[in-house]
């Protein structure tokens, strides 16, 4: 049994809000899952950033053509299936290093020999870690630039955010660039169906997690009993996803047991939205000055170009 799983769950449903982390969403059928969302009609973000970033990588090319910069070393964080990161190479022909960081090493070496295939001139790196904390790395003669699409930077909390730009910073040292997806605040009408899809892929990667602490934790989580729920919070410009008690029920967890009450939930993430000024702000606290932003259509989605700046080091 996984201990710090078995007492993160614990601790997490031990607090009056019940809560889970939902980085234990991506076991092998979540992460399974979460492929399945990013195909979704409602499911914006993927579609939108992997559309806009060929146009992204263009005009990189030609800022850092400007700004001299010939080499560059590319270094994605939570590089999982290295989908996004195809588009980018091809157009940004100054990339001579790409380095892949994920805590799960196995699939990221999967996908790396068929990136080392399609761009066989290419240095590839694969280095296993928690890439949310500094990490040593090799740093090579290039300029180096982080990318960490997806938005997942907005299912950190915003003071988590500034801590994984801060240690993005000291991963990637002085003079660097951050490229990063950043998913906007826009209209509920747009934003909860794509976290409350027709299909029920996001109900089933919700619950999946319930799934897992039974078969890792020997849970005995009902699941017909727990309904997904979505909701943009205004107020906090988040997305937050629970499960929904659908009744009153006891449920125990490695012997330990916790009551639910009909209508009690369990908060499994949120997924922060930011007007692109919001995100700057956010990013200049952990010592990064934005140099660029790109907006999709109806600014639905932004990719931010980020420099490390003195200020704030
Ligand atoms: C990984 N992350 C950016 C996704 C998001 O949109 O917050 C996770 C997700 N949760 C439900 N649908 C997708």
């Amino acid at each position: 049994m996984d201990h710090v799983f078995l007492q993160d769950v614990l601790a997490g449903l031990r607090l009056p809000q019940k809560a889970l982390p939902p980085k234990y969403f991506y076991d092998q059928q979540g992460s399974a899952y979460f492929d399945q969302i990013c195909q979704l009609d409602e499911y914006y973000p993927y579609r939108t950033e992997l559309g806009l970033l060929p146009e992204v990588a263009r005009e990189l090319k030609h800022y850092f053509e400007r700004a001299s910069v010939s080499s560059l070393q590319l270094v994605e964080f939570g590089a999982g299936s290295l989908h996004k990161v195809k588009p980018v190479l091809e157009e940004l022909s100054m990339v001579d290093e790409f380095v892949a960081l994920d805590i799960s090493g196995e699939h990221l070496k999967e996908a790396s020999s068929d990136l080392a295939e399609a761009f066989p001139q290419l240095t590839i790196k694969v280095v296993q870690g928690d890439f949310t904390q500094p990490m040593q790395m090799e740093l090579s003669s290039a300029t180096p630039m982080g990318f960490f699409p997806g938005s997942t930077i907005g299912n950190f909390e915003p003071e988590e955010a500034v801590e994984f730009l801060c240690n993005a910073g000291t991963t990637l040292g002085e003079e660097s660039y951050l490229l990063l997806g950043v998913d906007t605040k826009k209209d509920r009408a747009i934003l909860e169906p794509a976290y409350n899809d027709s299909k029920g892929v996001t109900a089933l990667f919700n619950k999946n997690i319930l799934t897992r602490i039974n078969r890792e934790l020997d849970g005995n989580f009902d699941l017909d009993q727990f309904e997904h729920t979505a909701i943009y919070n205004q107020q906090l410009g988040r997305i937050e996803m629970h499960l929904r008690s659908l009744t009153k029920q006891e449920v125990s967890i490695a012997g330990e047991r916790f009551q639910f009450a009909e209508g009690e939930t369990i908060h499994t993430e949120n997924s922060y939205k930011y007007h692109p000024e919001e995100f700057e702000r956010l990013a200049s606290r952990a010592g990064w000055s934005p140099e660029s932003v790109w907006l999709a259509a109806d600014g639905i989605f932004a990719i931010m170009l980020l420099r490390r700046s003195a200020a704030g080091r």
